[in-house]
């Protein structure tokens, strides 16, 4: 092979790689803005449905006493049973059918919401965690944050592009 061949086969490689790299951040980006909107959508609900019945959704009556601190899964079976309360599809928690939240729609990706699989985030492997103030302080713990403690009665997070939980720096979090 001759040099200039390698030259340009390294090009080429470099270029694909810088392609790739644009492909996958582009693709990263796209979908933030969305999950934040999700996200902010979810809070905004669970407030809504505490105006109107002076309590917050629960699967169970009578409500948890402590916070859910390892927080529901929208994909899990209680995070689903949440999210139907808020959507006015569980008439024993939301008597008077009230559509708090609109979910997106199913995606090709897997993202989006079907009953069955719950709210898929917007890189659509997992869900939105949610925690709730059952303990009525109007605090909830930081997940992630030991000590942390944020005055709110529902939190959530995304575990962001990486589909990991644990790693913070590209979570998105409903408090920050
Ligand atoms: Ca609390
Ligand atoms: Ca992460």
């Amino acid at each position: 092979m001759s040099a200039g061949c390698i030259i340009a086969l390294v090009l080429g490689v470099l270029g694909g790689a810088v392609l790739l790299s644009d492909f996958l951040s582009e693709r990263n980006a796209r979908g933030l803005r969305p999950a934040r909107a999700q996200m902010q959508g979810l809070v905004l609900a669970v407030k809504a449905y505490q105006t109107e019945y002076s309590r917050l959704p629960a699967l169970d009556s009578p409500p948890p006493t402590e916070d859910n601190t390892q927080g529901y899964d929208t994909t899990s079976e209680k995070g689903r049973g949440i999210i139907k309360i808020l959507t006015g599809e569980d008439e024993s928690k939301n008597p008077r059918n009230v559509p708090f939240f609109e979910p997106p729609a199913r995606k090709k990706s897997g993202a989006g919401y079907t009953p069955e699989n719950g709210l898929v985030d917007t890189w659509g492997t997992k869900g939105y965690v949610m925690i709730l103030d059952y303990n009525s302080d109007g605090e909830i713990s930081i997940p992630g944050h030991p000590g942390g403690r944020i005055s709110s009665t529902v939190i959530i997070y995304s575990a962001g592009p990486d589909g990991d939980y644990n790693t913070w720096d590209d979570n998105i979090t409903s408090w920050q």
